[in-house]
């Protein structure tokens, strides 16, 4: 028995259903532009949020109860897999993702740790094969406990570095053993909070060796999915190396990174880093990087990572036209890195979170679809362009021209005449569509 067994299971009912936990719009079967939806989105649960999270917040104590949240460390984990696989089988979605201490309890020393992670992953194991439900990522915790205060790899102390390693040595093991799909590096702790007391040349060489001993030892062992960064710029740190794409592919080619390492994109990272999220999935896919998506959504008003399941399927779609036009994420999926609210104590409030998450990814989705098939948005951009796919454009790009070539040229030609952007009419035909 567990907390979970009496939610009912998830279907669709369509647009029109009255149950308010019935799917309106996530159809996984549904083709989409040929593929189906689920292939589309491969939505992802995450364990933290979902069977960790405990509503504590920085003034008050937990809110929500959870038998695994007292007893004895390893009874619990197993209790709370077991819990776990109830709620995701009544979900139905295809994906989760967790971190080493969201599954197993740390224990005394490395070693004990990894004995426990081991234990534990022999029930999701057998959970894994009854449901039918996959890993899309696995990641070490390498941010909660105080010997990480200030950052694994990023380290003042070696010795710190090293425990890191261990930790992150296992938790892809246990990841590979899964048949997880990639592997999550996210630097929580990989940052600064003062540069008074901090050298920075001497943390980035650090980060770049140990995210090449993770490239080393995914191919020493076979691991054969895709190794992943998650940017975020702050929060816990006042400055995190992992910013955004744009950094972390610096980071990436400084390193000899590249085609080894891809990106895990957030929504609520990419607005606490000034960007929207279409721009950091857009950039990814421009330079070739973009991995996986970490869905949430951050709050206008609050500045920092609230984490909370998407509702708006119209802010949706842009991101989604982005991953749509590059193709979909691969092995990558839709994690829904997000939490229920601190007083949503029910426990049908996850299923009603993650239902309408789900639908509206769906409705972004299909919203991306009629874009896609309208034609007029890539069209016009296409339009925009043309004068790079012939002629003088394909002269510049090829190298063939110099300075005084292109000096001679606008010398003798008319001045080129201004076009407009047309911004106004592209955002009607979206909006018309959506
Ligand atoms: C925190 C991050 C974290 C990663 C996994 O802000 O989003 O949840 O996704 O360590
Ligand atoms: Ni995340
Ligand atoms: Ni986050």
């Amino acid at each position: 028995m567990t907390v979970f067994d009496h939610l009912p299971y998830v279907r669709f009912g369509g647009p029109d259903a009255t149950d308010p936990l019935a799917l309106r719009y996530y159809d996984k079967d549904l083709t989409v532009l040929g593929r189906r939806m689920e292939d589309w989105l491969r939505p992802s649960v995450a364990y933290w949020h979902s069977f960790v999270a405990s509503g504590l917040d920085p003034f008050g104590s937990p809110t929500h109860e959870r038998p695994w949240f007292q007893g004895e460390p390893l009874a619990a984990a197993l209790m709370k897999a077991d819990a776990a696989f109830a709620f995701m089988e009544r979900l139905g979605l295809p994906f989760f993702c967790f971190h080493d201490r969201d599954v197993a309890p740390e224990g005394d020393s490395a070693r004990q740790s990894k004995a426990l992670l081991d234990r534990v992953l022999e029930r999701i194991e057998g959970q894994m094969q009854r449901t039918g439900i996959r890993l899309l990522w696995g990641t070490a915790n390498l941010f909660s406990h105080p010997r990480y205060m200030a950052g694994a790899a990023t380290n003042p102390d070696p010795a710190v570095f090293a425990f890191a390693a261990a930790q992150v040595k296992h938790a892809l093991e246990a990841t590979h053993r899964l048949g997880g799909r990639n592997y999550v590096l996210w630097g929580g702790r990989e940052g600064y909070d003062t540069l008074l007391n901090t050298d920075l040349a001497r943390e980035d060489a650090q980060l770049g060796r140990f995210m090449n001993l993770v490239v080393e030892h995914k191919h020493r062992i076979g691991f054969t999915g895709t190794i992943l960064i998650e940017p975020k710029p702050m929060e816990p740190t006042k400055h995190q190396y992992d910013r955004d794409v744009a950094t972390v592919y610096g980071f990436l080619v400084r390193h000899k990174l590249l085609g080894e390492v891809k990106l895990n994109i957030e929504a609520n990272h990419a607005t606490l880093a000034g960007h929207s999220f279409e721009h950091e999935i857009a950039t990814a896919a421009s330079l070739g990087v973009l991995g996986s998506v970490d869905i949430n959504r951050g709050d206008p008003q609050n500045g920092w990572d609230t984490d909370q399941f998407p509702n708006n399927a119209q802010d949706l779609s842009l991101p989604m036209l982005e991953v749509v036009r590059a193709g979909g994420l691969g092995d990558g999926g839709f994690n829904f890195d997000a939490k229920i609210r601190r007083q949503s104590i029910d426990v049908e409030d996850l299923l009603h979170a993650h239902v309408g998450g789900v639908d509206t990814m769906a409705r972004a989705l299909l919203i991306a679809e009629r874009i896609v098939l309208d034609g007029r948005l890539d069209a016009a951009r296409a339009e925009r362009y043309a004068g790079w796919d012939g002629g003088l454009g394909q002269r510049i790009l090829a190298g063939t021209e110099s300075l005084q070539t292109l000096a001679e040229h606008a010398e003798n030609a008319a001045p080129p005449a201004p076009r407009s952007g047309r911004q106004e009419a592209l955002e009607n035909w979206v909006a018309r569509l959506s």
